[in-house]
């Protein structure tokens, strides 16, 4: 699928010492901790090889899967920003932190229909909404339910990111035509407690496991460059590889400094180790899309190459995340250009 040659730019709608690494599992999961697929330590030692070998390795995995040459594009709107109860300290949208980001109202169904067709029109195949919510009510699924049946109709796959969603609320997403919910373990068990104190990893653990009886695809990654050590990346990885099954969808996140955050000023993560983090993602999750996610606009075109060579296959495609900036889509149509990848139908 080519790129659209000269899109009009869419208008945004208003409105190191090692630590103790246990896996937790799921409470109805059906294996323990033992069968897991992926130690700690397996994952660590992937880690530790020589960096050509790590990306020799996660090339041959995935060129096994995939297209090298391909990349997915999935377009993120916020359709109810900031105002969030939780205490995430990387997120500008809690309220518990000053970041000078408004708490607005739900978006109507009219302006996310205009971005979906705007996301379609610049060659998005994926269209992403997001909340900040701890946890929809049933009648904010009843209106998220129509705006997923509208992003649909329009022939993109469908993903929403909400919170912590029941399995009632989720088998109504999945019959409005849901495809993907994304929520993220975020970071390593141990490192958890650092981050968030208004909810456990268990909760998240219920909620993919809500998603998945449901009939959903998953999407959950995490954030590394939180200051959390290379055991500790190594945990999240085997946390999300060793699900039943693992995610289809896996972004991985840099964490983006927001002024007001408890996170802001923590020191920035070598480049080549989030390549490296990138690497152990495609090798431990062979088939799943692993998406080169947030921080791509403070990253230079040479690392997000490396990530491309490492095995990513995804990323977030127009010039906002949620409430920060992504590279413009026509920085990103050249660099695709210049590597020569195309983008997946
Ligand atoms: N409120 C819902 C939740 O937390 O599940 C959905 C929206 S929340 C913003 C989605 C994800 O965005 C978080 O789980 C986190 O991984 C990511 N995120 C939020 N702020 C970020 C930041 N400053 N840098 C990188 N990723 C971030
Ligand atoms: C994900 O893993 N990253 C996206 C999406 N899922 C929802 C969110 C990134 C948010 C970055 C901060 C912001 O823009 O507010
Ligand atoms: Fe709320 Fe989600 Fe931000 Fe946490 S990450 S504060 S739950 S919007």
């Amino acid at each position: 699928m080519s790129l659209v040659q000269n899109p009009s730019a869419c208008a945004a709608p208003s409105a190191d010492a090692p630590q103790p690494i246990t896996l937790v599992r799921p409470a109805r999961a059906a294996e323990p901790a033992a069968d897991a697929r992926w130690s700690v330590e397996a994952i660590e030692a992937l880690f530790a090889l020589p960096f050509n070998d790590l990306l020799w390795k996660a090339q041959q995995v995935h060129r096994e899967h995939f297209d090298a040459n391909e990349v997915q594009l999935s377009t993120l709107l916020s359709i109810k920003t900031g105002g969030c109860p939780e205490d995430c300290g990387y997120c500008p949208q809690s309220v518990h932190h000053d970041t000078g980001v408004e708490a607005g109202k739900m978006l109507d169904i009219k302006a996310v229909l205009e971005a979906a067709s705007c996301a379609k029109g610049q060659g998005a195949t994926r269209f992403c909404m997001g909340a900040a919510w701890r946890a929809p009510k049933d009648r904010d699924i009843e209106k998220v339910a129509e705006l997923v049946s509208g992003v649909k109709a329009m022939g993109l796959e469908t993903c929403c990111t909400l919170g912590m969603l029941s399995e009632s609320q989720a088998q109504t997403l999945k019959e409005a035509g849901l495809d993907y919910y994304n929520h993220n373990l975020d970071t390593a068990p141990e490192a958890y407690g650092r981050i968030i104190s208004t909810r456990d990893y268990q909760d998240r653990l219920d909620t993919l496991e809500n998603v998945r009886r449901a009939g959903m695809s998953v999407c959950c990654g995490g954030i590394v460059g939180m200051g959390e050590s290379r055991r500790e990346r190594a945990g999240l990885v085997a946390q999300i590889a060793n699900l039943t099954p693992y995610p289809e969808s896996v972004p991985i996140n840099e964490l983006v400094q927001v002024e007001g955050t408890p996170l802001a000023g923590t020191d920035k993560l070598d480049p080549l180790e989030f390549v490296r983090t990138i690497a152990v993602a495609r090798i431990t999750m062979p088939t799943a899309r692993v998406r080169l996610s947030a921080g791509r606009e403070q990253m230079s075109e040479a690392v997000q190459a490396l990530c491309f060579l490492a095995g990513a296959n995804s990323i977030f495609y127009g010039d906002k995340l949620l409430t920060t900036g992504n590279p413009q889509s026509e920085r990103d149509r050249a660099l695709l250009d210049k590597l020569g990848m195309k983008t997946s139908a």
